[in-house]
């Protein structure tokens, strides 16, 4: 199952279903090591969303800006180390979108509880941008917001589902895009919580 979204953006529905459980233990031994908070923003805010990194490199916000660091600021220590099944999904789910050599070096994980969201903005901070975003979505839905190159571009909502993955990237990387308020809900697997787990590789 394939739905080209783009030129360069495929929804594979249900992708990672069969190994949702697993990317749960996954994130859990992840968040034992580095857990999830909800961090700065550069304009004086707090995200709605919380978030935690495995990998290389993880991707940080705070009143100074956003970057991507080796340390992970709020506990001194390496990101977690990123789990067999998050990159083999990741490179798996690239190649079918026609990505052939994908090799992630971050890992970015969203929490959101009903009501978060995020805002319109780009993907921009990955110094190489000729490499695809993979993400992967588990439990509740998501309204997720498809824009255009600028801002003010009119956007497309895409539903997102336990077990879809996102793969984008050539003319697509850079648009904006945002995620609507979560409903409240109850998934078997993960309560009231969806998860967003995306793949890209930087050089910081
Ligand atoms: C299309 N996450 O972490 S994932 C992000 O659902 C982020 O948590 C959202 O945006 C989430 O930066 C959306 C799908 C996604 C991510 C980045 C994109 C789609 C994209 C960048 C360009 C175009
Ligand atoms: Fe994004």
């Amino acid at each position: 199952d394939h739905v080209q979204l783009d030129s360069g953006a495929v929804l594979l529905p249900g992708f990672a279903l069969q190994d949702a459980k697993t990317c749960m233990l996954a994130i859990d031994h992840i968040t034992q090591q580095a857990p999830f908070r909800k961090m700065s923003t550069p304009r004086g805010g707090q995200m709605s969303v919380a978030m935690t990194c495995c990998g290389t490199f993880g991707w940080v916000s705070s009143s100074h800006g956003y970057s991507y660091t080796k340390v992970n600021p709020s506990t001194g220590l390496p990101w977690p180390k990123m789990p067999a099944i998050f990159k083999n999904l990741a490179r798996k789910a690239a190649q079918k979108a026609g990505f052939a050599e994908f090799h992630p070096n971050t890992c970015l994980i969203n929490a959101y509880s009903p009501g978060a969201r995020m805002g319109l903005h780009q993907d921009r901070d990955e110094g190489c941008i000729d490499q695809p975003v993979v993400s992967l979505s588990f439990g509740l839905e998501a309204i997720f917001l498809w824009g255009g190159l600028k801002r003010t571009d009119p956007t497309r909502p895409i539903l997102l589902k336990d077990g879809d993955a996102l793969v984008w990237g050539g003319p697509d990387r850079l648009r904006f895009h945002g995620v609507k308020p979560i409903r409240s809900g109850s998934h078997i697997r993960t309560g009231a919580t969806r998860f967003n787990i995306t793949f890209r590789f930087v050089i910081p």
